[in-house]
């Protein structure tokens, strides 16, 4: 590894060393590589930021959450302690963004989609604690006809879009979504959503809004540039996964490696985990260990003794309880989004 360089970017408040984060324009992607030797969970230190504007610093002592709208019968505002009162819950979930592994589209098949080029460390699994945004729901007296619930971020307006909304079908609101203020055992950090945000397991980062002030329930579909001009029909994340190696690692030929990676998928569990260390020739079943929870992600290894020096590739490909598994290709998307083919890791043996 290199000698660490403490990147920075104006948008984004924690620190982003060089050797964890490849940082494009206002956002930060995680080198997976920075995942070896970890636990279940990504640490708050090296989890990836991704921010339309850039992260505000907001006063806990004068926030509040308002929910709202007609489609709840009795309007409520929460201080940040009122909302720290309230029964809480814990949940480990994968947040990824829609577009993570969009530079794939060009560098593997030849069709560059615009935006950021992030490779695979658009995603991370943290430990969210806060209260189910069902139980507010509730205490506003939900009403039967209910149909979205549009959070609003608190950060500066994008672009003439206003501030980043996104409306969430109240069957998702009330199944398993929560309003965040804790991530791995601490306060959330200000680049996460301090005070609050949603976290919606299994669906796009951008479902997860940050900096959370606003929740109207309407009685009909709502409609904002955040699902109409940006991510239209997206919501739950397909099935990838990734080597917790660099980029062209380079590997000692003739003795074992035991080469780890993780899997994930927005529809469920994953079931099966098949690696290839020859381009796609030849696959075997991966080993899987430790935790695996529903929304997150399962970590698995192979162990490996290259024989020949020179390139190779390494390939994984899981497959998920409802049978969804990653393609050799996928299918053009013009936003860049949900690349789930199986990425060809290049090493280097030496
Ligand atoms: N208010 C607000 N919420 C937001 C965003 C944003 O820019 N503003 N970005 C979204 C997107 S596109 C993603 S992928 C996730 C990223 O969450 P993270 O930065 O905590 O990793 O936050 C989502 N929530
Ligand atoms: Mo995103």
């Amino acid at each position: 590894m290199q000698a660490t360089e403490v990147g920075n970017v104006a948008s984004i408040v924690k620190p982003l060393p060089g050797e964890l984060f490849r940082v494009h324009d206002g956002s930060a992607e995680m080198r997976w590589e920075a995942m070896s030797g970890q636990g279940y969970h990504t640490p708050t230190d090296r989890f990836f930021v991704r921010n339309h504007t850039s992260t505000p610093l907001i006063d806990a002592s004068t926030w509040s959450l308002r929910v709202h709208g007609p489609g709840v019968r009795c309007p409520r505002s929460y201080s940040y302690d009122e909302l720290l009162a309230l029964p809480a819950r814990t949940l480990d979930a994968a947040l990824e963004c829609a577009g993570n592994g969009r530079r794939f589209y060009g560098e593997q098949q030849g069709e560059p989609a615009p935006g950021t080029q992030w490779g695979l460390g658009g995603v991370g699994v943290a430990r969210w604690r806060g209260v189910p945004l069902r139980r507010l729901l509730a205490d506003a007296g939900l009403r039967p006809d209910a149909v979205d619930v549009l959070a609003t971020g608190l950060d500066t307006p994008f672009e003439e879009h206003g501030h980043v909304r996104r409306p969430l079908p109240v069957g998702k609101a009330m199944a398993d979504v929560l309003v965040a203020y804790e991530m791995n055992g601490e306060r959330l950090p200000p680049d996460h959503g301090f005070p609050a945000r949603l976290v919606v397991p299994g669906w796009v980062g951008v479902a997860s809004i940050k900096w959370l002030g606003d929740l109207e329930v309407s009685t009909h579909e709502v409609r904002t540039p955040w699902n109409t001009v940006f991510y239209p029909d997206v919501t739950t994340q397909p099935v990838k996964s990734a080597f917790e190696l660099p980029w062209n690692a380079r590997l000692a030929v003739g003795v074992p490696h035991v080469l780890h990676g993780r899997s994930w998928s927005g529809h469920g569990r994953v079931a099966a985990v098949e690696v290839s260390v020859n381009g796609g020739r030849t696959w075997r079943p991966a080993e899987h260990h430790g935790t695996h929870l529903v929304g997150a992600w399962l970590p698995w290894h192979v162990e490996w003794a290259p024989r020949r020096t020179g390139p190779a590739v390494l390939m994984a490909r899981a497959t998920d309880e409802t049978g969804a598994t990653q393609p050799a290709l996928t299918p053009r998307n013009p936003f860049g989004y949900h690349f789930d083919a199986v990425v060809r890791h290049p090493v280097e043996v030496v």
